[in-house]
């Protein structure tokens, strides 16, 4: 096997026989031999020039190809070798449909079994792109055009897509298949992939605020009840909503953990009393926090961590792109219905969470929020009030190197705030650190897609100040990222003309020399140092 899409990546070079996260080789290759069927697929519908319109099954299976290879998502060799065959089986339907004549091995290979698979895989993965450099763009693009798929889903589950993101997902995986694209050629599409990004978070943005409405400010408990409860974990909302309707009246209580804690944020949600806090922290804390909250949990999306207690996978159900073998998988009916009666009968049998902390956190600062306080805000920048506003957003992860976040926001002068999304968050979002003028230091947008609000609000600083280029604001990038959704994030970011950008813990081990210097030189990308020098760095800019 050979892995380098996440910043946990072994010596950040590449998990070469399991994986950091805990994936097997067996599955990261067929994860890889998947994501291959998937540029076959691609390589189709470029060469025949296929309206995307007309493939709209093919569009969501290959959607969700994509997101059930992001770090953390899907750990069941059974899963996704169905869904190979799956894919295959609609590659070669559409090449007969749209009497594809080409011969690109992508398009064309077929496999039998499970041996076959692995075979085949061994010479699709990563590596069968030898220069190094052309290797480098093309997995950017990938993990960026992963990213974009898992917004995308979220986004279809509510019912809105956009062929565009569609065509340009063919356009990119076909990319990375043809041997005459140059290096710039490569850079352009990476470009292109960011401003796609911006489109697929908006999209997810306008589905999820028509849905449950615009996220508001709002206090979210950390303390536990006394009753049976169901932890649900991810970035899907739909299942957010089914499980708070079947929920809703059983005596058994609901919390979030990790990236759903925005999910309090939405006023559809609000109505649900049984919808009782958040419990824990970021993704990779679930190893003791699952342990202590006692009962049944619900991964939506990515971010499991194989669980070692049988006790506690006992009690762990997936749903959507994502699985682990022995944990039993929920599956939507053709209405897109989920019955979660099992977990919430499993719930009553067990014993309430054990309170870990206690007290509340803020949030629910997305667009429509901050536009609402944007005269507060505008005021407060004028009058010196903020000097600074700190985008901390995206990923938090195990390494202890990311202690830095903590200190870095604990350090910073009392007159900047942070804008944060993403599960980064869990850093310094319990630190107390206060307000300015009633705007609290710390303003949580949302989920890593809700990045998509901080640039509304970047945007929106720079027409209420009548600047011409959004980096002449006071505002710094120091961002966290750990999986390909924080590519896209940074993607979307740069193709919004954002420079400057500090990215840690480590810079991705996917990025070659060279495309790490072009990174440097055209967007002053950067790595990160120390708590003080970086503090001095940005504070000076
Ligand atoms: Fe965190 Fe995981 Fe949202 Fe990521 S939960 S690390 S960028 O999947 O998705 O922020
Ligand atoms: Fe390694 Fe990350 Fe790939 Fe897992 S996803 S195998 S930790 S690089």
């Amino acid at each position: 096997m050979f892995c380098y899409q996440c910043q946990e990546t072994a010596k950040n070079t590449g998990c070469t026989v399991m994986g950091v996260c805990g994936k097997t080789e067996e599955v990261a290759n067929l994860q890889d031999l998947l994501i291959y069927a998937v540029k076959g697929i691609s390589e189709i519908v470029v060469k025949t020039n296929t309206n995307v319109a007309d493939i709209a099954k093919i569009n969501h299976e290959v959607i969700k190809s994509l997101f059930i290879t992001i770090t953390n998502a899907n750990f069941d060799a059974d899963a996704i070798e169905a869904q190979i065959v799956n894919v295959l089986g609609l590659r070669d339907q559409l090449a007969k449909d749209a009497s594809y004549q080409g011969n690109n091995d992508a398009a064309v290979f077929s496999v039998s079994s499970r041996e076959d698979m692995l075979k085949k895989a061994a010479s699709v993965g990563v590596l069968a792109t030898e220069n190094e450099d052309v290797r480098s763009l093309r997995e950017l693009i990938i993990y960026g055009v992963k990213g974009m798929a898992a917004y995308v889903e979220h986004a279809l589950n509510i019912g809105k897509e956009n062929n565009d993101i569609y065509a340009f997902t063919y356009e990119a995986l076909a990319a990375t298949l043809n041997d005459s694209l140059s290096a710039d050629d490569l850079v352009a599409l990476t470009l292109k992939t960011g401003e796609l990004g911006v489109s697929a978070m908006a999209l997810l943005d306008e589905a999820n605020t028509s849905r449950y409405g615009n996220p508001e400010i709002t206090t979210v408990n950390i303390g536990v009840r006394k009753n049976p409860a169901i932890l649900i974990s991810g970035h899907d909302l739909v299942d957010m909503e089914q499980l708070l309707e079947q929920t809703q009246g059983t005596g058994v209580d609901v919390y979030t953990h990790g990236e759903m804690l925005p999910a309090h944020y939405y006023p559809a949600f609000k109505k649900y009393d049984n919808f009782a806090g958040n419990y824990g922290n970021a993704w990779w804390k679930q190893v003791t926090e699952f342990e202590s909250f006692r009962g049944p949990i619900l991964f939506t999306t990515n971010c499991i961590v194989p669980p070692k207690n049988p006790e506690v996978a006992a009690r762990i159900y997936t749903t959507g792109a994502t699985g682990f073998p022995g944990c039993k998988h929920i599956e939507a009916d053709e209405n897109g219905k989920k019955d979660f009666s099992e977990i919430i009968a499993l719930a009553k049998t067990l014993q309430s969470p054990d309170e870990i902390e206690t007290g509340t956190i803020v949030g629910g600062f997305a667009h429509n929020q901050v536009f609402a306080l944007a005269d507060k805000v505008v005021d407060a920048v004028k009058s010196g009030a903020i000097k600074k506003f700190f985008v901390m957003a995206g990923c938090d992860g195990r390494m202890k190197s990311r202690d830095y976040y903590t200190e870095f926001a604990e350090k910073l002068p009392k007159d900047t705030v942070i804008l944060t999304a993403g599960c980064a968050k869990y850093r310094y979002n319990k630190l107390q650190l206060g307000d300015i003028g009633g705007i609290p230091r710390v303003l949580d947008a949302g989920q890593c897609n809700d990045s998509y609000s901080l640039a509304l609000i970047a945007l929106k600083l720079k027409e209420v100040f009548e600047l011409n280029d959004v980096n002449d604001l006071p505002i710094a990038y120091n961002i966290a990222w750990y999986e390909q959704k924080a590519v896209i994030v940074l993607l979307a970011l740069l193709h919004l003309g954002v420079k400057n950008i500090h990215l840690g813990p480590t810079l991705p081990g996917f990025l070659s020399p060279n495309v790490a210097k072009v990174l440097v030189d055209t967007f002053g990308i950067a790595g990160m140092g120390s708590v003080d020098a970086d503090m001095e760095l940005f504070m000076n800019a």
